[in-house]
């Protein structure tokens, strides 16, 4: 069948991010994030109770376990451990996340820890974030005590999603600070969050000679024209570099390659924008790109681009009501639907291929990209209100979606792309950054009011999907 292919100890995991399921977010000294008094203002949604993982781990754990998942993805909650980022520890915040790992490890279940999942400090926040470069000192730092307290964890992550945080904070406009197509702190961002995971590459290995394994997690978007035209492939090749390469040649080669920069220099130049490197920088992610032991690509959908030339336009209202949003970037196109294309309905296309495109071209460009693991891949969807205690909800869409990006993988696979496991987003219902409580992505289903957790029948195959694996 289709995944005797597998190798013994394939992984199988659910992933989740420390502020989308933690919840909590004022307890036992915990600081403030970003995102803390931005949801406030903002008035869209809490952040907590979110999932309540913060109490409710051990059950969530032992209903990955009875669904056939060996792993799961959690990350640290910076402000956990040092409220402003720096400073003093905090023992109840290192308590948690040891009691997390017993759990897990107890359990059979491997955590794959990130240390960055989009909560910064609030602090570190106010004075710059990702754009001071004081922040990747502090985050070094930050690593260095996670890697020397946290022994029982051997598969780390640094950063998550540098494209989509920054994209989202500086170019879109729907992540704090809500900027709009502000570019040269859009593509900054970007280089200062590769340089600091490069710097935590190196500390991990040369510094501190650690044997487990490390690596960056991108969210990879391929990009098509709409249609074949000299201007669309054009316009796609600078949306390629922007949202892909720029970060690929950063995490991978160490450097940014001729083919990206002059995309890159195009799309700074048409929106008079500018990126520093500084020197010595480049150093540092070669040093890291030829060290990195593994790769974690995040998976949801690709775009479909057509030239664009007048203003740059976005617009987003976080209703997730589908036709509602629009995105036309100067000189680097506007994302459009594609005829008998399906999608989410929260508009993102739902394209397989594109999983399968993107493994092919990882492995053959990037010689430093070693073992990939498909960090998330999975279905925002309204899914329905449970009527009874023990109702199993059918979230058969979802199955598809998964069904179809895993036989992505396993065909990526039988070619020779070294695919270690897959995540699937997510592991238990969690809030959206930008559109809430109302998608939901998880396996298991979560009553926000009562935090009371359902099967869904999407877990209910991924444990089929388990029990027929041949490394069990
Ligand atoms: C969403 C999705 C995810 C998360 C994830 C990214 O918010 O709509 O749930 O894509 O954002 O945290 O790493």
């Amino acid at each position: 069948n289709r995944v005797e292919s597998l190798p013994k100890g394939f992984v199988w995991g659910g992933a989740t991010a420390a502020y989308q399921v933690e919840g909590n977010t004022k307890a036992d000294g915990k600081g403030k994030t970003m995102w803390d008094d931005y949801l406030k203002e903002q008035g869209r949604f809490s952040p907590d109770p979110a999932s309540d993982f913060y109490h409710r781990y051990p059950e969530d754990i032992r209903l990955a376990k009875e669904h056939g998942l060996n792993a799961i993805r959690v990350s640290i909650a910076w402000t956990r451990i040092f409220p402003d980022g720096h400073g003093e520890p905090v023992q109840a915040g290192i308590d948690y996340y040891h009691k997390l790992f017993k759990e897990c490890i107890d359990n059979g279940i491997e955590p794959y820890v990130t240390l960055h999942h989009f909560d910064s400090p609030k602090t570190l926040f106010d004075e710059g974030e990702w754009l001071n470069r004081q922040t990747i000192g502090y985050f070094v730092d930050y690593a260095r005590f996670c890697f020397e307290e946290f022994t029982e964890v051997t598969n780390w992550f640094t950063m998550n999603e540098p494209v989509p945080l920054a994209y989202s904070q500086f170019i879109q406009g729907n992540f704090p600070p809500n900027h709009h197509f502000d570019v040269s702190n859009g593509i900054q961002a970007q280089h200062n969050e590769m340089l600091a995971h490069a710097q935590v590459v190196n500390l991990y290995k040369d510094e501190l000679n650690k044997s487990g394994h490390i690596g960056v997690i991108h969210n990879l978007t391929p990009v098509y024209p709409i249609s074949d035209t000299a201007e669309n492939r054009h316009a796609a090749k600078l949306k390629d570099a922007f949202m892909n390469k720029f970060v690929l040649d950063a995490a991978f080669l160490g450097y940014y390659s001729e083919d990206t920069m002059s995309s890159i220099n195009e799309i700074l130049g048409i929106n008079e924008a500018e990126l520093t490197i500084e020197n010595g920088d480049l150093d540092i992610m070669k040093q890291a790109a030829a060290q990195n032991d593994h790769f974690g690509i995040n998976y949801y959908q690709n775009e479909f681009i057509q030239s664009y030339e007048g203003e740059s336009t976005s617009h987003f209202n976080g209703t997730g009501e589908k036709g509602t949003s629009t995105f036309k970037f100067k000189g680097v196109g506007e994302s459009v639907k594609k005829a008998g294309i399906p999608q989410t309905d929260w508009d993102w296309n739902i394209y397989p291929k594109g999983l399968y495109d993107t493994l092919k071209r990882v492995s053959h460009d990037y010689e430093n990209c070693k073992t990939i693991y498909i960090t998330e891949n999975g279905m925002g969807y309204k899914d329905q209100t449970p009527t009874s205690d023990d109702e199993i909800i059918d979230d058969t869409p979802r199955i598809d979606y998964i069904d179809q990006h895993m036989d992505a993988v396993l065909k990526a696979r039988e070619e020779g792309v070294d695919v270690q496991g897959y995540f699937v987003w997510s592991l238990q219902d969690q809030f959206s950054w930008a559109n809430g409580y109302n998608k939901r992505y998880g396996l298991f289903y979560v009553d926000f009011e009562t935090q009371k957790r359902y099967i869904k029948k999407s877990a209910l195959w991924f444990k089929e999907l388990a029990a027929t694996m041949i490394n069990e």
